[in-house]
């Protein structure tokens, strides 16, 4: 069965040309002018459309066991929601609890993602440490997961110290894996929570206060200094405010490999929703890091236009409002977490291309391209180019709509978009080679995904040992000398 879209513009993260676009057996053929049709081929229109590999989200907690419930989402209305929304793969993190093996957890995962209606794939968290997780670690790399994920907060459930981020770490540079943090300072966070509580503070806004941007600078410096000592690089998931974003580049300009990921709730979403009367609508919007403040917005626009900043995703973690009542009389038993998965491109193609922060090739790159590059997945996903896999979502920049609750494909009760009518939208979603989405209907199968292995990537992070070796200063060799000095 062959798919031919004609007529659009191709826009990959490095330019954008006129091309029809051929795919056949869930990959592109061939990326050209007035290509042919074959036979049968079934044909779409991408008349005055940008024709765009299909997003990749690399945050997404679909069924995840967490804070006494699990999230409502599952894979198969998880990725039947992104692919309404022009997203075509996700990375899931599969999160072993404490003392569990992180095989089994994996297994458990890999089970759960059969339900996938589009491609996936699975970080692995470190929630503890003995020899035996370090043995397991290697088993996920060989069942093709190259990133290791590790909570700084959460502080007596998922949160490991800075000894376990250390050999965490070290064994992730030695199997060419790329460590992962969550960057907040997990007993600031107790203390301060505690100190609100005592202060009578129980609703949603007590949320924000327990988790304030210094808490999350001072995790993500912390973390990226350990991976500096340790001689591997790092990736800071939801990087949400300006002072963690300035450790990232202070790395960056060091000449670390450090990477930096915004959420599109934060990119556009402040503050200020935790202190609305409605609780309802203030805890649906609770998730770590808390939104920020405009200036805090500002510096991730910032940092994704000048490329300190390389990813957009969600952190895509659904919990219905029944769930969010569980912290109805403490905000620290409100179950963390938001949606997005199916408006992340609108919302950043809105207020990232339509404003003329982002070029549309810049927004391939943060949507797309640059996930691919960084998880080891590219150009098999990331690019329209002969031999990629047939992921694309055909972009129309004229078309408008609202965001509503009503009409998404989560099984979400609210939407923390609500109300926002955005310009350009996915006209057509095509899944491995099949019109998966199109004038907003849904055609997927259950089952139909599938478990896309990462391989490791031994020899940059090589480079960046060698790197290491060479510029470190070596006390022990100096002590040595003046021990041999009479
Ligand atoms: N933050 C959330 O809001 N939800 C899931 C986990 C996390 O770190
Ligand atoms: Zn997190
Ligand atoms: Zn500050
Ligand atoms: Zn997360």
């Amino acid at each position: 069965m062959s798919l031919l879209v004609r007529g659009g513009t191709v826009v990959n993260a490095d330019r954008s040309f006129r091309a029809d676009v051929l795919c056949a057996d869930g990959v592109i053929k061939a990326v050209g002018p007035d290509l042919d049709a074959p036979a049968g081929a079934e044909v779409v229109d991408a008349g005055g459309a940008y024709v765009m590999p299909g997003g990749i989200d690399p945050h997404t907690h679909m069924e995840m066991p967490f804070m006494g419930t699990v999230a409502c989402e599952d894979f198969e209305s998880g990725t039947s929601s992104m692919l309404a929304g022009g997203t075509t793969m996700l990375i899931d993190f599969c999160i072993p609890a404490p003392q569990q093996s992180l095989t089994d957890a994996l297994d458990q995962w890999t089970e759960w993602g059969k339900k996938a209606v589009a491609d996936y794939s699975f970080h692995v968290a470190i929630t503890w440490w003995s020899d035996r997780v370090a043995q397991q670690m290697a088993e996920c790399v060989d069942r093709g997961v190259n990133s290791f994920k590790h909570f700084m907060a959460y502080k007596g459930a998922l949160m490991v110290d800075d000894e376990i981020l250390f050999k965490s770490f070290s064994r992730c540079r030695d199997l060419g894996a790329l460590p992962l943090v969550h960057a907040e300072n997990g007993d600031a966070v107790f203390l301060l929570q505690q100190q609100l509580l005592n202060q009578g503070i129980t609703g949603p806004e007590g949320h924000a206060l327990s988790r304030p941007p210094h808490v999350e600078a001072e995790a993500a410096n912390r973390a990226i200094m350990i991976a500096q000592t340790v001689g591997v690089p790092l990736y800071v998931v939801h990087t949400s405010c300006k002072e963690a974003h300035d450790a990232i580049k202070r790395a960056r300009d060091s000449g670390l490999r450090v990477y930096g990921e915004p959420l599109a709730q934060h990119l556009v979403l402040d503050e200020s929703v935790y202190y609305e009367k409605d609780w309802d609508l203030a805890a649906s919007r609770v998730m770590s890091p808390p939104f920020r403040s405009k200036e805090h917005q500002k510096s991730l626009w910032d940092g994704l236009v000048s490329g300190s900043l390389q990813v957009v995703a969600t952190d895509h973690c659904a919990f219905n409002l029944q769930q969010k009542r569980m912290g109805q009389d403490n905000f620290t038993r409100i179950p963390n977490g938001t949606g997005g998965i199916e408006e992340r491109l609108k919302v950043v193609w809105h207020f990232g291309v339509n404003t003329g922060r982002l070029t549309p090739n810049e927004f391939v790159a943060v949507t797309s391209a640059n996930c691919a590059k960084i998880y080891n997945l590219y150009p098999q996903k990331g690019v329209v180019a002969a031999g990629a896999d047939a992921d694309l979502v055909v972009w129309d920049p004229q078309a408008q709509h609202t965001i509503r609750q009503k009409a998404h494909h989560s099984k979400l009760d609210v939407n923390v978009f609500e109300g926002l009518t955005v310009t350009g939208v996915p006209r057509v979603t095509i899944s491995q080679g099949r019109v998966v989405w199109k004038d907003g209907a849904l055609d997927v199968r259950r089952g139909q995904g599938r478990n896309i292995r990462r391989p490791a990537f031994a020899p940059a992070f090589k480079a960046q040992t060698v790197w290491n070796e060479r510029t470190r200063p070596h006390p022990v060799r100096r002590q040595v000398q003046v021990q041999q000095t009479p």
